[in-house]
């Protein structure tokens, strides 16, 4: 069988697997094979959506080739691997990514070409897997997808959910929720492993016993049965050597219910959430920062990290028997925030109740197999959990909770003598009206390693957060930075830039990121600044046809793209951003001469469906859209633009045209951010306060290639310490008591005054918690400086060349490399 390694372009980074035939012809006979086998058409009856099942269906082949391969070695070498826990995987679209990483994408492409179908237009029939609210989920995706290209032993755990995060429509200015049928015409990539099929048990009641040597056993009797179905979703490394996978549970009644031990339990009279066993997975939480605190969402995370330490314990036990002597050796199991920390009593049930190991020998594995990353100081996205609920649904796990905080209270009084004050503070319940369970003390004290997700947030977590765990624990709190996929942000999303860099120093990159900084010595040179702005130009063109589809707005592409786009929240200021909009409307009407660059604003953001002030929020931004995008005296000069459901897919369009990013949380607030990685590595210019890792950035880019503006984490901290006042600022500054003002007016709602006055009442009764007025000014000026910066060609081109050439640092590949030093101490298993 021929390789046809000749066929290769010189981009294709899978030339050396000898064994796959990836040419042209043997691709397009397997299209073709699948539309006749698979999907049972023929390729003049054929659509769009079918080519998409056949082409995927061919790629899939060649996935499932390497994923035998990997699973027999990683099997053969009996590897350490990371196990990653995660409520959430925002893996967007799998195909173009899955071509790409099997360096098939031109081939493809030039394929169906020859069979009369346009590439681009195939692509569009997949739907974004969106089983993630944002940042958090779209990082695990990146990560795994590090962890497969570097050939790391790597397995993502997860939830099967059967709705990710709903649809976003807007209607009237207003969002409305619809619900996300991502698996309606079934998913190409997914493998279902009923053979792998795991139980586990909720509710019931706890019987203690004495045991053989008058030992006392504790055995729970469940009051329902639930049964996890594994769905498997192959991860491609670049390369498409090592394929590892990602596996999702979904829940399936088990036919146990048992109703006896249910009352004997004394919850008759108890008020009951209807949780059958398919809701379970039905449907992802929408909040990204705040904890819903209900039992169906507890019993979600208990779900999939249960049946996911089962299948880790399977696998561990056909090599090792019931030696758990080599357990730490082989496993370490990552928890994405505090979502899958209920691993850690169910790791020590198993290991008491079952394995009937004594409690310090199990303490020692759980200490040994658990390490925790924090994504957020917010205090309401920190999880706790009623004990009481606790109680109902986890019985035993309560004990078990109890007795970890009961040890670990006495080491705390070794080393702070009768301090009371400390235990309830590091102490696992608090001891509130209602007690509460919490779930980051529990992690704190359950892992070897505590991370942070930017060099400032690691810092804040030790300082402000966890300062007692930091002086009780010294080192377990660290810091590994964010990053990004290279692979999906650069080379799949901008194949124009793509090309152009590889034209310029080799094509190797997406794997060695920090050779894009190369093209630092390019920066000045006018050749390659023209071809970088005509990418950016035609990326911008794009980008307008597809507002112009989207919504209707017409753009101008030479006016700045300015874009924000992240979950609506308020501490990321979209409402800094509306509020600036709108003094530059002021400035216009008042003076039609005011000089400025055309700008067209866009955003896209979704609003937790239950937070009032962020869908207050997206309609102000849609109502100060139609009016400025309709007034003749100043729509030359600035557009708003909302795009609706924002998501991976419609971000992999937005990011490659954008001009300037925008980056404006309130300093201390934002973890890291990774959509700041992903604009200025595509050659934006991040307008942005000294907040999460646009710290690190600007240290990357210097500061003359980037707009700071704003009070800073020990200015804010001041600020408030003081007592801050939004009033004063409202008084004092003309602009900002203008618009604000405008906002209670039925200017841009008419006929409707008072319906934007909530987001007034925010800034100035509400007490402005996120300080929008005491950075508006700053802001301003710093908008100031960037159009200046725009108007000088030359100097906004060597600008962004230098974004995209600093970015090295923020691929993901360096976080897992991190993570792999500091805490996993993984291998990499090579295939053959
Ligand atoms: C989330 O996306 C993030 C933090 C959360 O805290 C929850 C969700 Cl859903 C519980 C984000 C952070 O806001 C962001 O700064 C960070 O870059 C991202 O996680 C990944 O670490």
């Amino acid at each position: 069988k021929s390789a046809s390694s000749s066929q290769q372009s010189a981009n294709n980074p899978v030339s050396t697997i000898p064994e796959l035939d990836l040419s042209k012809k043997a691709f397009k006979e397997a299209v073709v094979r699948h539309l006749h086998s698979t999907l049972g058409t023929d390729e003049n009856k054929a659509n769009n959506h079918a080519w998409f099942k056949a082409a995927s269906a061919a790629i899939q082949e060649l996935v499932l080739n390497r994923l035998r391969k990997t699973q027999k070695s990683h099997y053969l070498n009996d590897t350490r691997a990371v196990h990653y826990f995660s409520a959430e995987f925002l893996m967007g679209r799998l195909l173009s990514n899955n071509m790409h990483n099997f360096g098939l994408f031109e081939t493809a492409q030039a394929a169906l070409q020859e069979l009369g179908v346009d590439l681009t237009d195939v692509l569009e029939e997949e739907p974004d897997m969106a089983l993630g609210n944002g940042g958090l989920g779209r990082l695990a995706a990146c990560y795994i997808d590090s962890l497969a290209t570097m050939d790391y032993p790597a397995i993502g755990y997860g939830i099967h959910y059967e709705y990710g995060l709903f649809r976003q429509e807007i209607k009237n200015g207003a969002q409305i929720e619809r619900p996300d049928n991502w698996r309606d015409y079934g998913n190409p990539w997914e493998i279902c492993r009923p053979e792998s099929i795991q139980e586990i048990s909720l509710y019931g009641y706890v019987e203690t016993k004495y045991g053989k040597k008058g030992q006392i056993q504790k055995e729970w009797h469940p009051g329902a049965i639930v049964k996890g179905l594994p769905w498997d979703i192959p991860v491609v490394g670049y390369g498409g050597k090592t394929v590892n996978v990602l596996r999702l549970w979904e829940s399936q009644a088990s036919g146990y219910f048992n109703w006896d031990v249910f009352n004997a339990g004394g919850y008759v009279d108890a008020e009951r959430e209807n949780v059958e066993a398919e809701t379970i997975s039905k449907v992802l939480y929408p909040n990204d920062e705040t904890e819903a605190g209900k039992e169906l969402r507890l019993i979600q995370q208990y779900f999939f990290s249960a049946c996911s330490l089962k299948d880790i314990i399977r696998r561990y036990k056909r090599a090792h028997g019931d030696d758990w002597s080599r357990f730490t050796d082989q496993v370490v199991i990552q928890l994405n925030d505090t979502h899958p920390a209920i691993a850690i009593p169910e790791l020590m049930r198993i290991l008491v109740d079952r394995a009937e190991l004594d409690w310090d020998s199990a303490w020692e594995i759980c200490q040994n197999t658990f390490a925790y990353t924090n994504h957020t100081l917010l205090p309401e996205a920190l999880e706790k959990w009623p004990a009481r609920m606790i109680e109902k649904v986890l019985p035993r796990h309560l004990e078990i909770i109890y007795e970890i905080n009961h040890r670990f209270l006495s080491e705390v009084e070794k080393k702070w003598p009768g301090d009371n004050l400390m235990k309830a503070k590091l102490s696992i319940i608090e001891e509130s009206n209602e007690k509460m369970v919490r779930m980051g003390n529990l992690s704190v004290i359950g892992a070897f390693a505590v991370n942070g997700v930017a060099e400032i947030h690691s810092r804040l977590v030790k300082q402000n957060l966890f300062p007692e765990f930091d002086a009780l624990y010294p080192g377990k709190l660290t810091n590994v930075t964010n990053g990004i996929t290279p692979r999906r942000w650069l080379k799949a999303c901008n194949p124009l830039l793509s090309d152009l860099i590889s034209k310029k120093i080799g094509n190797d990159w997406p794997l060695h990121l920090s050779k894009l900084d190369d093209l630092s010595t390019l920066a000045d040179n006018k050749t390659f600044q023209n071809a970088f702005m005509r990418v950016k130009q035609k990326n911008k063109d794009a980008l307008a046809k597809e507002i112009k589809q989207l919504t209707g707005i017409s753009v101008d592409t030479k006016a700045i793209f300015d874009i924000q786009i992240k979950r609506l929240h308020e501490y990321k200021r979209q409402h800094l951003n509306l509020l600036h909009i709108l003094a530059l409307y002021r400035r216009l009407l008042e003076n039609p001469d005011y000089e400025m660059h055309p700008r067209v604003f866009i955003f896209g953001a979704k609003a937790a469906p239950g937070y009032a002030l962020a869908k207050t929020i997206i309609y102000a931004i849609n109502k100060v859209a139609d009016k400025i995008n309709a007034d003749v005296r100043v729509n030359q000069k600035i557009k708003v633009v909302f795009l609706p459901n924002y998501r991976v897919s419609l971000a992999e369009k937005m990011i490659p045209a954008a001009d300037v990013s925008q980056q404006i949380s309130t300093a201390g607030k934002e973890a890291s951010g990774t959509g700041n990685m992903k604009l200025a590595l595509n050659g934006a210019l991040t307008i942005g306060t000294l907040d999460g890792a646009n710290i690190e950035i600007a240290e990357e880019v210097g500061d003359d290639n980037i707009f700071i503006f704003g009070n800073t984490v020990e200015q804010v901290e001041a600020l408030t310490a003081r007592g801050y006042n939004p009033y004063d600022y409202y008084y004092n500054n003309k602009e900002i008591k203008a618009v604000l003002d405008w906002l209670d007016s039925d200017y841009f709602t008419p006929g409707q005054p008072g319906e934007l006055s909530p987001l007034k009442q925010s800034m100035l009764d509400g007490g402005d918690p996120y300080l929008v007025l005491a950075d508006f000014e700053s802001y301003s000026e710093a908008n100031i400086r960037l159009d200046e910066a725009y108007k000088d060609k030359t100097r906004w081109a060597k600008m962004a060349i230098l974004n995209t050439a600093k970015m090295g640092k923020f691929t993901s590949d360096r976080s897992i490399e991190d993570y792999v030093s500091k805490i996993w101490k993984l291998e990499k298993c090579g295939i053959e």
